[in-house]
């Protein structure tokens, strides 16, 4: 991509309502623009960022066996009368009437229609264990919306449900989609640390939120120290439900089953949720199927959340410094930044040219700062959009032979000949 030809409006200012780090940074790298409160338009920089971690979750969710299906934003209120959670709801959900005086409401949350699909088709239990997700866009009238799309009413979110015959099944269901998680979130270079929840008004009896560690995060939690240390193959439930953590209202120093040395404590960013809710939802609404003696047994449920648009700033909480944004390389818009330190000059300019191409043919995602900007700008913006690799192209390396690489996450410069320049970022 041509930065001259991108829509890429970053600021030099920084937003004087941004609160936090992640806030300020994706207003200041042109990601995302406040349509009204809590509610954002996605910039192409920050949509490219979103739908990397689309593809990350759908992986993963795919590899476990979910199928992935796509329900409305607008539900009947009917459905949730059934369920008996219409009234109690509250102000966050957000009811209207249609043109014919039906009631409606915006989703914020999705149970009562997966479950009306499932009672239309599934009759016998042959038919289950069955996981359906989406990834679709929820609101809730949050009272205090707040940190850009950490805290949205409008938020992305990849929400899941999961339909077994038994409570040994379901259990199985959760333990499986609890690794997958972790699977899922390590992808992104962030450490979910798995933390025993109440289940609020979704309902039920066993539930964790997984929980990143960042400075602004809105619960504070403890956690056993292991968690820093973890690596991909230890993430099972066997291993990590051993490790202890807790919310900090939770938390009961005399109780502690670890000691004050292996203990940590730190603020967290809730990024998932997952809960085992047994029949609350199945047996309103009547998902029933036949069992193998010819019974009625109704299906056990799980639902499981991510906030996929929340993701986006919680990955730059965890992975920015002063000068802007560091992105893991798995999410980042584009893995490369070329800089063209200047336009005009026709040895830069062929160089540039060139490597744009190699990389555009061998499928390298690269962002070609062609704008006629002082270096400083490029450098600039460069840092601040935060791509994982900068080439840097300019009068004095070329005359060496040689282009800059720079490695954004370590800071790391060098200066090595064109082919092993594009080696280093392939
Ligand atoms: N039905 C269940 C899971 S499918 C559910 O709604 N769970 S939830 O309420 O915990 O939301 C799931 C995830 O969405 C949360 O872990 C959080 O990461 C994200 N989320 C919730 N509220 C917001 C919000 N206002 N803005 C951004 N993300 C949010």
């Amino acid at each position: 991509m041509r930065l001259t030809h991108y829509f890429l409006p970053t600021l030099k200012e920084t937003p004087a309502e941004a609160q936090i780090a992640s806030h300020r940074l994706m207003l200041r790298a042109g990601m995302i623009n406040q349509t009204t409160a809590g509610i954002y338009t996605w910039l192409p920089l920050g949509l490219r960022v979103m739908e990397k971690i689309e593809k990350i979750i759908c992986e993963e969710q795919d590899r476990i066996g979910c199928h992935k299906v796509l329900m409305p934003t607008l539900q009947p209120a009917e459905l949730w009368r059934q369920s008996g959670r219409y009234e109690d709801y509250g102000k966050e959900m957000l009811r209207f009437k249609d043109r014919h005086e039906r009631e409606m409401l915006y989703g914020p949350t999705n149970e009562e229609v997966i479950t009306d699909i499932i009672r239309q088709y599934v009759k016998s239990y042959r038919q289950v264990p069955q996981i359906l997700y989406q990834i679709q866009w929820k609101f809730r009238d949050e009272v205090r919306p707040r940190f850009g799309v950490m805290r949205g009413r409008e938020f992305l979110m990849k929400d899941g449900y999961s339909f077994d015959i038994d409570f040994e099944s379901a259990k199985k269901t959760y333990e499986r989609i609890f690794e997958s998680y972790l699977r899922t979130f390590a992808r992104m270079d962030l450490t979910a640390i798995p933390v025993r929840a109440d289940s609020g008004a979704i309902g039920g009896d066993m539930s964790h939120e997984f929980q990143i560690v960042a400075p602004t995060g809105e619960s504070g939690i403890y956690y056993d120290a292991a968690f820093d240390n973890l690596t991909l193959d230890q993430m099972t439930l066997e291993n990590v439900g051993k490790l202890y953590a807790a919310a900090d209202e939770k938390h009961d120093p005399a109780a502690c089953p670890i000691s004050q040395d292996k203990l940590k404590s730190a603020r967290g960013i809730e990024i998932g949720h997952i809960f085992y809710f047994g029949t609350k939802y199945s047996e309103p609404l009547g998902a029933k199927v036949v069992g193998p003696d010819g019974q009625i047994i109704t299906l056990e449920m799980g639902s499981y959340g991510i906030g996929v648009s929340r993701l986006v700033a919680a990955i730059i909480e965890a992975n920015h410094d002063e000068q802007g944004i560091k992105w893991p390389e798995s999410v980042a818009p584009f893995k490369v930044g070329l800089l063209n330190l200047k336009m005009g000059d026709k040895r830069t300019e062929t160089i540039a040219e060139s490597i744009y191409h190699s990389l555009n043919e061998r499928g390298i995602e690269v962002l070609y700062d062609d704008r006629d900007e002082r270096a400083g700008t490029k450098f600039a913006d460069m840092d601040l959009i935060g791509l994982p690799w900068q080439l840097i192209v300019g009068t004095k390396t070329i005359e060496a032979g040689t282009v800059e690489v720079k490695n954004r996450r370590s800071g790391e410069r060098s200066e090595v000949p064109l082919e092993q320049a594009l080696k280093m970022v392939i």
